[in-house]
């Protein structure tokens, strides 16, 4: 049995517990394997039943939200896919025109009533063979035929090909023509080729027929162009990303910034008790490199936490609490769970998102849409600028009523004027960044040093070098080098070091010493021309100065870069690295 699957499901420990008294083995706790033991078990009780038989089976005894998509040797050729809560669509490649742009419903013979299906099998054991929908009709006023023969290809070439996917993005290389399946929808593919769509049961609201949609979406925004990967084409979009955050919230010629999504909101998110940035692996970055900035324009504490961690602790919310969540897609399981953790104890919820429409932005009370455009490449680059944007852009707004911050506020809104044609120049540095991603590609281990508001771009930097090289790599504390990461240095460990002008410079110069002295020789990233750092570096990479807290902007695109050009050159997959998904809807 193959089964791709996206989702949580939610009792998946109340099934797991019947099929292992059924006799049923585990090799994990996951909860795709119950979802393939279960299919096993019902098959084993039904052996007559067909394919999509038999996914209709299994997910009426699921609970929570999925997308998922079988394949099996006991039916060879054949595909079933389905959702509930999540999103699955089916795109369809043919060589000539299909002789419709529907395809019907069709529904099980028996009425749901007679059926009953989930008060019949609901994980008691049945033995009986009780064939629930083995006949299918036609939805209403359409004809049989309809529903099959002419969806084929018109002329000789009948040649069909299916790909199923949670975003069209995915698809759009192969065919602009996709099904949107709605929710318990099950298609099925058949030897034959011809593509089914059922339900189980027919209910009023039903448009009793799918349509084919031609994709209008900006193909060029979702092509690879002339990079050789969408994380490539990403980094380099980053100068247009971070407008189209900005554009239409800031003025720049008035200084004022308005985010339509949570203005309404604006006095409550005052009067809070405290703000908490809950986030996880890029997104939790953001959140650290803006920690500072909320604290010091709201005047506000600030807790940051990783979603996973949060979950764990049980952690005391209060109604006067503004929770945020970060996503890029806006579905990651663990910050979802969170969000609902916090919106049960009453609290305001924030959702800060890349993605319209996701689970995180229909369940937040208000948000920001970080309008960064499709993100594709597993590895985050271009969102995580556009949160940390997005969330300078809040502190902004929650401050414009402090006299005392006025000047602070207008740096800054001048400085993020200015960033476009900054992140250019740090662009610049390409094939800088590729001659010394040769240098390291081939060490074990990259460390990346930095403190006060680089120290998020260290976590970040690392965190892209490890998922897309496979290469051990550490973000650390400059602060923290002597309480033990200082063990680490001589001079073959490959360390990068982050040192820009900011109010912790010195202190950064005294670790680039510590470092030096035991022969560290680091690639320094740090201000152009500024030369006092740059005499202990073995390569210099020089980024514009910026305000202290969007310079962490500027120092991560090196590092995006270096993760990039290290994974070409260890053949690695920079688009899709082992492991990992995109959107990670399963705790
Ligand atoms: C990083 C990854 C990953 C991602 C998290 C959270 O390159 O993309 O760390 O940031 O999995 O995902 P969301 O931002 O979609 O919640």
């Amino acid at each position: 049995m193959w089964i791709s699957f996206a989702g949580i499901i939610t009792n998946y420990k109340d099934v797991k517990q019947f099929l292992v008294q059924k006799g049923h083995k585990f090799r994990s706790d996951t909860d795709t394997e119950i979802i393939a033991k279960l299919i096993k078990h019902i098959h084993g009780l039904h052996p007559n039943y067909s394919f999509r038989e038999l996914v209709e089976q299994v997910i009426q005894q699921l609970e929570g939200a999925f997308a998922l998509c079988f394949k099996s040797m006991h039916f060879p050729g054949e595909v079933v896919a389905t959702r509930r809560g999540s999103p699955l669509l089916v795109g369809i490649k043919t060589k000539t025109k299909l002789a419709t742009d529907h395809i019907p419903i069709l529904y099980s013979k028996d009425s749901p009533e007679k059926v009953e299906l989930k008060e019949h099998s609901k994980l008691k054991d049945t033995q009986s063979d009780h064939r629930p929908h083995g006949h299918e009709i036609p939805a209403h006023g359409l004809a049989r035929s309809q529903s099959t023969s002419e969806f084929l290809p018109q002329g000789d070439n009948k040649e069909v090909e299916y790909f199923f996917a949670s975003d069209a993005s995915a698809i759009i290389e192969h065919t602009d023509r996709v099904i949107y399946l709605l929710d318990d929808d099950v298609a099925s593919v058949e030897k034959e080729g011809v593509l089914k769509i059922h339900r189980l049961k027919r209910t009023l609201e039903d448009t009793h027929a799918r349509e084919i949609t031609t994709l209008k979406m900006e193909i060029q925004q979702i092509m690879k162009g002339n990079f050789s990967s969408f994380m490539q084409k990403e980094i380099f979009e980053q100068p247009e990303s971070v407008v189209t955050t900005m554009r239409g919230r800031i003025n720049f010629d008035s200084e004022t910034v308005v985010l339509g999504g949570i203005k309404d909101y604006i006095g409550e998110i005052r009067r809070c008790r405290r703000l908490l940035l809950i986030a996880c692996g890029t997104s939790y970055n953001s959140a650290i490199a803006t920690r500072q900035l909320l604290e010091e324009l709201t005047e506000l504490p600030v807790m940051v936490d990783l979603a996973s961690d949060f979950l764990d602790r049980n952690t005391p919310i209060f109604r006067d609490d503004v929770c945020f969540f970060i996503s890029q897609s806006g579905e990651t399981a663990d910050t979802l769970m969170a969000l609902r953790y916090c919106k049960q104890r009453g609290a305001l919820i924030v959702g800060i998102t890349n993605t319209v429409g996701s689970s995180i932005c229909r369940e937040s009370h208000c948000g920001v849409h970080i309008n960064a455009g499709p993100e594709i490449g597993v590895a985050s680059t271009k969102a995580y600028t556009s949160q940390i944007i997005s969330l300078v852009m809040f502190a902004l707004m929650v401050s414009e009523d402090r006299i005392s911050a006025q000047p602070r506020r207008s740096e800054i809104i001048q400085g993020l004027r200015n960033l476009p044609d900054q992140i250019k120049e740090v662009l610049e540095l390409d094939s800088k960044i590729q001659e010394i991603s040769k240098k390291v590609f081939e060490k074990k281990s990259l460390l990346v040093l930095g403190r006060g508001y680089n120290y998020a771009t260290c976590l970040e930097g690392a965190l892209k070098i490890k998922e897309i090289t496979y290469m051990h790599s550490e973000g650390i504390l400059a602060g923290e080098l002597k309480h033990g990461p200082l063990a680490l240095v001589d001079k073959g460990m490959p360390i990068i070091m982050i040192c820009t002008r900011d109010n912790v410079f010195v202190k950064c110069m005294n670790a680039l010493q510590q470092v030096t002295a035991r022969e560290g020789r680091p690639i320094l990233i740090c201000h152009k021309n500024d030369q006092e750092p740059q005499k202990y570096g073995s390569s210099v990479l020089e980024v514009p100065k910026t305000v202290d807290c969007l310079q962490g902007i500027l120092t991560v695109i090196p590092l995006q870069l270096v993760s990039y050009h290290v994974a070409v050159l260890k053949g690695c997959n920079v688009d899709c690295p082992r492991n990992l998904a995109k959107s990670v809807t399963v705790e």
